[in-house]
């Protein structure tokens, strides 16, 4: 309700200060709480605006910091929030109140600002930066615009006097940058930002807002990762399909039908899942909605009506379901609706049944085009589907007797497994080791509060060509499911990761670069987010023990023994290690796994990409390149380097 005072002005600054106490008081109605969830919200919410500033076309890049104290930056280069008096909103005397205020302090103001343009972003009760204001100890708000700097500060959602120019910059230099800290008063509870779940999110905000570069710096951990996708959802759909052999190009549709923007792109893969996203105004409707469900029946549509149409489904077939059309499918859709309705707050569905005839619509005739247009295309892909309507039953019985099975294995730890004691997962390290002897210097070696020992017997399988069921049902591989605790292919979940560092630790010979390269493959085909959040490390034990008088040195290649070598002379006795097996535990720990000392390599998504695609030659028949593969691989691994 308006607030008049005797002038008879709608008293904004008021309402203002009324909103602020209101979402103290309820934080709940705001940000949907004051546990972590809520709390990411907070940073959510500030990027939207800037996202919102992108999808306006008016910004390129947003920054992301999480300082040592949990402060957060968020920093744009978009026009800047405008300096000087609202065309409407007044304070108690009636004059205008300062546009960074009204955005900043009243309650709902948000986004709309002439124009006619809507707030498309995010937003998960679209309550806007001003409920981050108020449940804030303090925000600084910085805004370059015509060639000035201007800043204003505001504690507990509180102006602290009127903003301020405090520095000239470039003409061409804008942008607005908030920094806040969540006020300790309302998140009572003992709880941080956790980088995973806010890579995760920033990550999709980067592919369905093309274009935009979204870097994000956690200074807690120095731990940094940007995002850019030039294609939007066409570079959604090539990362998501990065190492499957894919049965054609991207399709890709964008269209606008009634002021909501329709967007979707559609590849087939050889795979044997369908990975399927969808987004309404950037959040990911992890529950789907009337979205997915038009993309879905479109694609069922449209392949069952080019395969009678070409007489590849003869009259006597059935159509092909749902599911046959789905296998292999990796395909992604993101509406941009003005006045999206979702099914509950947590905003997972989208409900608005309008929106199921447009994908239809605006799918069904890209992609039928497409088929049109590219007959190996359809070809290959309704093949596809014929086979896997004829594998369908067959593989489901299976699939779902392994599956069951490890389920329930997976509420028992391996019995190989060596865990530590520490139960806080950012402290924890897993070693994944090879053989028995190696594993048990580990177990000695390690320092039993923080790191576990998991010792993997064998070649595990050729994940390869495998599927999930067969994957499912190798020993190790299910040992080492259980252990991470994260579970796999459709029901993995990252928050249940035991441990923060995952440290593949072998030999630094043939055998122990295969099997690197065989784990790497996993991580990268099955739990590639593992890679992506910075969880995966690779141990580098040293190559040799140089030795001279009660002197003992370490060196962790031929280059740096060379050097020892000069400096000491050549009465130094020098070892050469095979393998960690020849290490006594101590040596190991001092080496190898104690955090002071030791090199941690961390893998990156390039590094598994590449020993993905290497994984035939080494899995293949042919023996010589497999073995100049593994040497060439073993000598250069430092170079995995980040
Ligand atoms: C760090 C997070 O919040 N970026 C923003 C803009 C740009 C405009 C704007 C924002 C004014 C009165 C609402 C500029 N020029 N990043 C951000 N960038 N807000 S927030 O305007 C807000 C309106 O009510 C902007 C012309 N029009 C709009």
């Amino acid at each position: 309700m308006a607030v008049k005072n005797d002038l008879n002005y709608d008293v904004s600054s008021i309402q203002a200060l009324e909103g602020i106490e209101h979402v103290r008081k309820r934080p709940g109605m705001y940000v949907g709480g004051t546990d972590i969830k809520a709390l990411h919200h907070l940073v959510y919410e500030v990027v939207d605006n800037a996202i919102d500033e992108a999808l306006a076309g008016f910004c390129t890049s947003i920054d992301i910091t999480i300082h040592e104290d949990s402060s957060v930056t968020v920093e744009d280069n978009g026009r800047g929030i405008p300096v000087g008096p609202h065309p409407t909103k007044k304070d108690a005397n009636g004059k205008p109140m300062e546009t960074v205020d009204v955005v900043m302090t009243v309650i709902g103001a948000g986004g709309k600002f002439g124009g006619g343009g809507y707030k498309v972003s995010g937003g998960l009760h679209g309550v806007g930066v001003s409920a981050v204001n108020a449940l804030s100890e303090w925000v600084v708000t910085e805004i370059k615009r015509d060639g000035k700097l201007w800043q204003q500060n505001y504690k507990r959602g509180v102006p602290q006097g009127h903003i301020k120019q405090i520095g000239k910059v470039d003409k061409d230099d804008t942008g607005t940058k908030q920094t806040f800290k969540f006020d300790k008063q309302i998140f009572t509870e003992d709880i941080d930002f956790r980088f995973d779940t806010l890579v995760q999110r920033l990550r999709e905000m980067a592919f369905v807002t093309r274009g935009v570069t979204i870097r994000f710096v956690d200074e807690r951990a120095n731990r940094e990762m940007t995002f850019y996708f030039e294609g939007g959802l066409t570079s959604f759909v090539r990362y998501l399909n990065r190492n499957r052999e894919n049965l054609h190009p991207v399709v890709h549709v964008e269209k606008e039908i009634e002021n909501i923007g329709i967007e979707a792109a559609i590849q087939y893969t050889d795979a044997y899942t369908e990975s399927v996203y969808s987004f309404a105004n950037t959040i990911n409707t992890v529950d789907g909605g009337t979205h997915l469900t038009g993309l879905r029946s479109s694609l069922t549509r449209v392949i069952n009506d080019y395969a009678r149409k070409n007489g590849l489904l003869k009259e006597a077939d059935p159509n092909f379901s749902g599911d046959d059309t789905r296998e292999g499918m990796t395909a992604i859709v993101s509406v941009k609706h003005p006045s999206p309705q979702f099914e509950s707050q947590t905003k997972v569905k989208l409900m608005n049944p309008e929106v199921q005839t447009y994908v239809i619509q605006v799918v069904g005739e890209a992609f039928g085009t497409f088929l049109d247009e590219n007959p190996q295309a359809a070809k290959a892909i309704i093949a596809k589907c014929l086979t896997s309507a004829r594998a369908r039953d067959a593989a489901r019985k299976a699939r779902d007797l392994v599956i069951r099975k490890s389920a329930l294995e997976s509420l028992t730890l391996p019995g190989k497994l060596a865990d530590c004691s520490e139960r806080d997962s950012s402290k924890t390290e897993l070693y994944i080791v090879e053989g028995d002897s190696a594993g048990g210097s580990a177990k000695q070696g390690r320092d039993r509060h923080f790191q576990a020992i998991l010792p993997l017997r064998g070649k595990i399988l050729n994940t390869e060509r495998a599927r999930l069921d067969k994957i499912l049902g190798n020993n190790e591989v299910r040992s080492l499911i259980s252990a991470l605790g994260t579970g796999v292919g459709d029901n993995f979940d990252v928050e249940g990761l035991r441990y923060g560092r995952i440290i593949i630790m072998t030999d630094a010979d043939v055998d122990g670069s295969h099997i690197r390269t065989l784990l790497l493959t996993f991580f990268f085909r099955y739990m590639p987010i593992l890679i992506d959040d910075g969880h995966l490390y690779i141990a580098q034990p040293p190559l040799y023990r140089v030795a001279h008088k009660n002197q003992v040195k370490y060196a962790y290649s031929d280059k740096e023994k060379d050097k020892m070598l000069k400096e000491i002379g050549d009465k130094a006795s020098l070892q050469r290690y095979k393998g960690l097996g020849e290490m006594n535990p101590e040596q190991l720990w001092e080496t190898t796994m104690n955090p002071e000392n030791r090199t941690l390599l961390l893998v990156t998504v390039d590094d598994a990409a590449e020993a993905d695609r290497t994984f035939d030659m080494l899995m293949g028949d042919a023996v010589d390149p497999r073995k100049k593969f593994i040497q060439t691989h073993a000598r250069s691994v430092r170079n995995l380097d980040i």
